[in-house]
């Protein structure tokens, strides 16, 4: 595969974020919960090595609780604060904030010697596209203040928001030039970051069930099937029996095409968004 999508806006994006990196106190990464490593930017470490930065795991609803919490254990032995966050929910406005008054303490001690006790202090919130930046601003502003939607390439600017104590920057989602692993290529594929469009949606669902056999195994037979497991592989190679029990799947959901066929193409619209939407239940891709 050579997922190689990087539109223009992207390349802007990050110039424009460079231009805004001396306004700002922090940088707040939004990362994937269920690909914690795979929606991490390695870009964004370069961008702004001298900037105090946490981490917001964020869809936390749709990732395993237990795998979550060992990213959390992950990033904070490494001196990085990070919570976890359902921005379609809320409720972490606290933690966040604390969050941010860790990472910034030298902020805060110079403002305090300042006399500026009110100044705001202003974190620039990045990440991957369609990861959640604009969902979780609008959580702690109270109100959908930022524009979001279901789909990458969302937010096309950068754009603060204020609440009381903090400003807070939305920026356009940005990916790396080239995604060298094709493995983790995938994974942002499968969690919606690179647009379906340029994908062949066949190939990835079958993909998707060759990685969820390892991540939640039983998952796919107990949402399609009505049991606990798939029927046992009746060939060597994997690829052909995925996409036989693509097919098993259609034809239990009767999704056929003319001639009674199983409909391969509708079933794997199918899994890709029972995938996302958590209808799955609460799965991890990546552990740490
Ligand atoms: N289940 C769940 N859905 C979420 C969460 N956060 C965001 N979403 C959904 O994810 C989709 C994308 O959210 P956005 O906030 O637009 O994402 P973004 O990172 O700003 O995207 P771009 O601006 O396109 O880069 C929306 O449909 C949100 O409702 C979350 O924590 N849990
Ligand atoms: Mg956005």
């Amino acid at each position: 595969m050579s997922i190689n999508w990087y539109p223009g806006h992207m390349a802007k994006t990050r110039r424009l974020m460079e231009a805004d990196l001396k306004n700002i106190d922090a940088v707040c990464e939004i990362v994937d919960a269920r690909a914690a490593r795979s929606s991490r930017n390695p870009m964004l470490r370069s961008l702004a090595p001298h900037k105090p930065r946490m981490i917001v795991l964020n869809r936390a609803d749709q990732a395993d609780p237990e795998v979550s919490r060992k990213w959390l254990e992950h990033f904070r032995s490494r001196g990085i604060p990070a919570i976890l966050a359902d921005s379609q929910k809320g409720g972490f406005a606290q933690q966040f904030e604390k969050a941010v008054a860790e990472c910034c303490a030298p902020v805060i001690e110079k403002n305090l010697k300042r006399g500026q006790t009110g100044k705001h202090l202003r974190v620039m919130i990045v990440g991957i596209p369609n990861v959640g930046k604009s969902s979780f601003i609008n959580r702690l502003c109270g109100r959908k203040a930022a524009k979001a939607a279901d789909k990458p390439g969302v937010t096309r600017h950068n754009e603060w928001f204020s609440i009381a104590g903090f400003d807070f920057m939305d920026t356009p989602g940005m990916l790396w030039p080239k995604i060298e692993s094709d493995e983790m290529g995938y994974t942002l594929a499968f969690t919606g970051t690179i647009p379906d469009q340029i994908l062949d949606r066949e190939d990835l669902a079958v993909r998707l069930l060759m990685r969820l056999a390892d991540a939640a195994p039983g998952a796919c037979a107990r949402k399609y099937l009505g049991r606990d497991e798939d029927p046992a592989p009746e060939y060597e190679a994997d690829a052909p029996y995925y996409y036989d029990l693509l097919g098993k799947y259609a034809a239990a959901r009767s999704l056929l095409v003319s001639g009674g066929m199983p409909d391969t193409e509708r079933m794997s619209n199918v899994l890709l968004d029972d995938f996302r939407s958590g209808k799955l239940g609460r799965i991890s891709l990546e552990r740490p």
